[in-house]
This record gives structure tokens, sequence and C-alpha cells, in this order.
């Protein structure tokens, strides 16, 4: 994956509005130019220092990387930026105010040390999340997808996994997989799902679409359950007994349940998301394990997953081809 930055389509006009704010602009300059007693505009005869202040402030506004507000967790700085404009009005409403530049200035830096906050947290942001997990399709595949769909890049550091179990006490819970990022470590791999979901906007707001893509999570981790049950079902032959229940009764089962969600349509919902991908990271793990026959029962769920496979970066992941952790052996 490219270390280019990619705006969530939603958050376009922001940003196209964003690049462009005239309001600062012009909130400095009703500053800098004040109406007097008769109501016309002139310069102020010389400079004061509140003048002087704003005008820089303005300037360091003018420098700001517009790129700052293509973060996509940040369209708030939308509602920040119209600041200026309630700032103007209530400039020129209280014009006679001789206090009037101090209450600029105070609204300035209260607006500016926000933005300073935010660039840091950008920058966070933008900085790669570290998963830490062996270099397996396993527990930590589907929380990569999400970020392959949203176009996001990270790092994966199996290196320090394969110190096992030298990590061990430094983590939350003591296992593997985790994600550092931000100065934070994320553990439990259903939470790094929905955690990178958040970073990639494939979390929904709506709180229905949000339950049906928890409840798919949930139906996904169920089947990845049964995996690792048939995985470590016993000897050889108990194992081969198990991944063909698997593949001929339990799987087909819980297939069943998510084309009846998904009722024909080309997504879940309206628009893709986490759900979506999380059913694509099944399906593809229930096919690198050479358990996927089933799926010419589920022509809509064929047909989801060639869909999904289109977004983001997701078809790198999968062109990849890393070493699956589940294989039912069978033919
Ligand atoms: N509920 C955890 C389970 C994590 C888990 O079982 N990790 C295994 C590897 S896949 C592990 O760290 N095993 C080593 C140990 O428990 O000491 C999750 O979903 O992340």
């Amino acid at each position: 994956m490219g270390e280019k930055e990619v705006p969530h389509p939603h958050d376009a006009t922001a940003i196209g509005l964003l690049k462009i704010n005239p309001l600062p602009i012009i909130s400095s300059f009703q500053s800098i130019f004040v109406p007097n007693k008769k109501n016309k505009l002139v310069s102020q005869t010389s400079i004061d220092k509140p003048s002087s202040i704003i005008t820089f402030f303005f300037i360091l506004k003018l420098f700001t990387p517009s790129n700052l507000y293509s973060n996509p967790l940040h369209p708030p700085l939308l509602t920040l930026n119209k600041i200026p404009l309630y700032l103007s009005v209530f400039t020129i409403h209280f014009n006679c105010f001789i206090a009037k530049d101090v209450i600029v200035i105070i609204f300035l830096f209260i607006i500016y040390s926000k933005d300073i906050k935010d660039y840091k947290l950008y920058n966070n942001i933008m900085s790669k999340p570290r998963f830490v997990y062996w270099k397996l399709n396993a527990r930590a595949q589907m929380s990569m997808l999400m970020l392959h769909a949203g176009n996001i890049d990270y790092i994966w550091d199996s290196d320090s996994a394969n110190t096992w179990p030298a990590l061990k006490n430094e983590l939350p819970f003591g296992q593997l997989p985790v994600i550092y990022h931000d100065n934070l470590i994320v553990a439990q791999s259903n939470v790094m799902t929905r955690y990178c979901a958040e970073l990639c906007k494939l979390s929904p707001s709506d709180p229905h679409e949000s339950l049906l893509a928890n409840m798919l999570i949930e139906h996904c981790d169920d089947i990845f359950n049964l995996f690792a049950k048939a995985k470590y079902a016993g000897d050889e032959e108990d194992q081969t007994k198990a991944w063909l229940d698997v593949r001929d009764n339990k799987l087909p089962e819980k297939l069943e349940y998510l084309s009846r969600l998904l009722k024909g349509k080309t997504f879940f919902s309206d628009n893709h998301h986490m759900g979506d991908i999380a059913v694509f990271s099944t399906v593809y793990m229930a096919n690198q394990a050479g358990l996927t026959d089933c799926l010419v029962l589920f022509p809509d769920l064929k047909r989801h997953y060639d869909k999904v496979f289109e977004i983001g970066d997701i078809k790198s992941f999968v062109d990849a081809n890393h070493k699956p952790y589940f294989t039912s052996g069978l033919k």
C-alpha cells in the first residue's frame, strides 16, 4: 500500500470547503478595518498591538497545511471554522466597545489552540498502526482487511511476535494480536476490528446499521470459533471428521443466515460497512481453508464477496496470499 492520504468520500465536500475558507480572512480584516462612528470603513491609523496579533494569526491560518483538514476523523473542524463568521458578526455588533479587539483576540486564541491540538491529533492518526502478530491469516485478518478497505497503511510486525513469549508481560491480556497506535495498545481481535473500522469510517453512525454491522461481526466470530474447534478436534482422523462436518453442515447453516440478511442486495446495508468486510474476511478464511464449495448454494454471497473484493485495497491483501491458520486438508 502506498503512503498516499485518501480522504473518505463522505468528507469530500467538507474538505473542499475548508481548503478555501474565506471566513478567517474576513474576520481578520474586519478587525483591522473597523467602521468609524459614521459607519464608514476606515483603516486604523496605525496598526496597533491587538490588530498585529490578529494579522499574525490570520497569516498563520493562511499557511496551515490544507491536508490538516483531510483527517477523516475530524470533520468537526468544519464547525470550528464557522466560528470566525459568528465572531465577525459579533465584532460588528459590538463595534462601539473599546474592548472589541480584546474579545477578538481571546476568540482567536481559542480557535487556534484547538487547531493546533487537532493538528497534533492528525499527526498521530496519520502514524501507522502497528500490528504485532505472527505472519498468518488468523485473528488479525479482519482488522487488517478493514484498513485495506479504507486504504490506510499499517505495519505488520511479525518480528516482535516471533520473539514470543518475550512480549507477553507487556500485553493487556498476555495474548496476540495487538495493535500499537497513537500511544495506545489495542488488544482483543474484535475490538481491533472495530477500532480499525472507526479509523476508516466503516463503522456506521446510524444506530440500526451499526447493530446489523456488529451482529455480522459477532456471527463471523462464531464461524471463526467453528473453525478453531475443528482445528483442535483431536488426532488427524478426528480433525478430518470435524472439518467435514463444518464444510457440509455447520458452515452452510451459518452462511444461510447471512444470505437471508443480505436479501439479494449488493451490501448488507445501502453502503458497505464493517459488517461487509467482516463477512468477506470470513468467506476468504473459509476459502483458504478449502471449504467454500458450498458457496455454489449461495450465489448472492459469492456476488457480495466479489463486490467487497473491489473495495479500497483489499485485493492486495488477498494477492499477498499469506499463510492460512486454518487448513481443513479436505479435497
Ligand atoms: N480473545 C483474544 C484471543 C487471543 C488469542 O487466543 N491469542 C492467542 C494466539 S491466536 C495467543 O496469544 N496465545 C498465546 C497465549 O495465550 O499465551 C482475541 O480475540 O484476540
